[in-house]
């Protein structure tokens, strides 16, 4: 069994390739709910339902979230009507909102309306929210304290960050299949997915808990570099890091996973930065541009895990148990 820990489309990307090249059914997929917002009256799971469209093949490939077969006769009427329509919801893409916000509003808990509706999308590998409690990811920037929606898409990230707080996570309790899975000794790997760290698996490892059973598992944890030269491939991964007075660098992120990481796969052009990683480096194309690049960056991670695994029987392993 694989858990990936993802966030919206940089995560959903490998994880479509991780379920393409292993059973789809020994994949579970865990995803960031601190972009979850209410707006219009529904409730909206961002990253969720970008990965669930994403493994379903119904996901928008240029944009990265909602879903390829849109239409937006809703938005154009809200807009006609004078309603909100900066965040942008097509007519397919609000059944699912309405559907999870009806279950939800009966008492449903969040994880129980996802694996549903992700059945009912013909979705392989489980896609299980972190938890099932309320965590909101808030940003304080030069416009004070922001709702992630508000900061990421109404503000187009334009805000300068310089403190991220995850309201509710202390209080949160990691889902217990999450924990399960970790703690599980078929578990072959830990995969931290090529997702911003700071709004996408930070929040997951804030739910307390969950860091030490990282840590406790018996897996290799591998993480793949959301920054590629500098740069974030989509998103304002490198922009928020220079904001919080970080270098903008693979090896930045490795940092802020910090003793969790056994292994680490960064791009070839980010060479130079293998010496200065404390986990095992493996230089990879992890620009994942066609379906094939996300298959073989899933197959190199899945390879490297298995090394790492060979080594830890070895007695060589990395990390430090706590
Ligand atoms: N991102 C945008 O930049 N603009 C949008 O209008 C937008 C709408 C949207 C609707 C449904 C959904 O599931 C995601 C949507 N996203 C949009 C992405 C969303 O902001 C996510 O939080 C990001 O992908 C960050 O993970």
């Amino acid at each position: 069994m694989i858990v990936a820990l993802s966030g919206g489309v940089g995560g959903a990307k490998l994880a479509l390739g991780l379920s393409r090249i292993m059973p789809p059914e020994n994949l579970l997929v865990v995803v960031n709910t601190g972009d979850d917002f209410e707006h219009l009256g529904l409730s909206i799971s961002p990253d969720i339902d970008t990965v669930a469209y994403t493994l379903a093949g119904l996901a928008n490939r240029e944009v990265g979230w909602g879903r390829h077969d849109e239409t937006w006769s809703f938005m154009e009427t809200m807009d006609a009507l004078g309603g909100e329509t900066w965040f942008r919801l097509g007519d397919r893409d609000i059944a699912l909102h309405v559907e999870r916000t009806r279950r939800l509003k009966s008492g449903e808990n969040l994880s129980s309306v996802t694996a549903d509706l992700c059945r009912r999308m013909g979705v392989g590998p489980r896609v299980l929210p972190m938890t099932d409690d309320p965590v909101r990811t808030r940003l304080l920037t030069n416009q004070g304290w922001l709702d992630f929606q508000e900061y990421f898409v109404h503000q187009r990230c334009e805000p300068v960050v310089s403190e991220l707080q995850f309201q509710g996570a202390g209080a949160a309790k990691a889902h217990p299949d999450f924990l399960a899975a970790l703690a599980d000794a078929s578990l072959e790997a830990v995969v931290i997915c090529p997702s911003n760290p700071f709004i996408s698996v930070e929040p997951i490892l804030a739910i307390p808990g969950v860091r030490a059973a990282l840590i406790a598992s018996k897996a290799p944890i591998i993480a793949v570099s959301p920054i590629i030269a500098g740069r974030a491939v989509k998103g304002p991964t490198a922009k928020m890091m220079t904001e919080l007075g970080l270098d903008a660098t693979a090896g930045t992120v490795a940092e802020r996973y910090n003793d969790l990481l056994d292994g680490y796969v960064i791009d070839n052009a980010d060479m130079s930065e293998v010496v200065s990683i404390d986990a095992r480096v493996t230089l990879a194309q992890t620009l994942m541009t066609t379906l094939e690049d996300r298959e073989s960056l899933a197959r190199i991670v899945l390879d490297a895990a298995a090394v790492l695994r060979r080594r830890e029987l070895r007695g060589l392993r990395h990390r430090t148990a706590q």
